[in-house]
């Protein structure tokens, strides 16, 4: 079935030169750039997009992260895409996560208080629709 997931490449995809690597990873895998735009986050959208950890302790220094350069969004779709893309992205630490996948290869653990994972993508079908409101309003 298909399905429409929001992709972010984070502050530190941008900024290291990995856009390129990680939209090739994407279409290499079959999946079709939908929407596609180089955006600064608001401090009122990441409030929107991370609404599921207000309060944790990673919060604040996780908008302050997103807020720190520009970030590439993207509507990506394609047959079960939502899961296919978390797949491709990896486990949340970079240190830990698979290698082959896009923070297993290409990201690390900076000694930051929260985690420089290079790239963001939609948990479930509600939270795509969700997502892809807030970026693509
Ligand atoms: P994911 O991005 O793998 O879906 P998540 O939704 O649980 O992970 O968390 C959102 C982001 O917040 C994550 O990409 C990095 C940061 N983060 C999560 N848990 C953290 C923790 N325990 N310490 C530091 N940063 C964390
Ligand atoms: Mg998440």
């Amino acid at each position: 079935m298909s399905q429409r997931t929001l992709v972010l490449v984070k502050p530190d995809g941008v900024e290291r030169g990995l856009t390129g690597q990680i939209l090739a990873r994407i279409e290499a895998k079959g999946y079709t750039l939908a929407e596609l735009k180089l955006v600064h986050a608001t401090r009122e959208i990441l409030e929107q997009h991370y609404a599921e950890h207000r309060g944790k302790p990673f919060f604040e220094p996780l908008v302050q992260f997103m807020l720190s350069g520009p970030v590439v969004a993207a509507v990506v779709e394609g047959d079960r895409v939502i899961e296919g893309f978390r797949s491709l992205a990896g486990s949340t630490e970079p240190t830990t996560a698979a290698p082959g996948t896009i923070r297993g290869d290409l990201g690390r653990d900076w000694g930051e208080k929260v985690q420089k994972n290079l790239v963001h993508g939609s948990d479930s079908p509600e939270s795509a629709e969700r997502e892809i409101g807030i970026w693509f309003a």
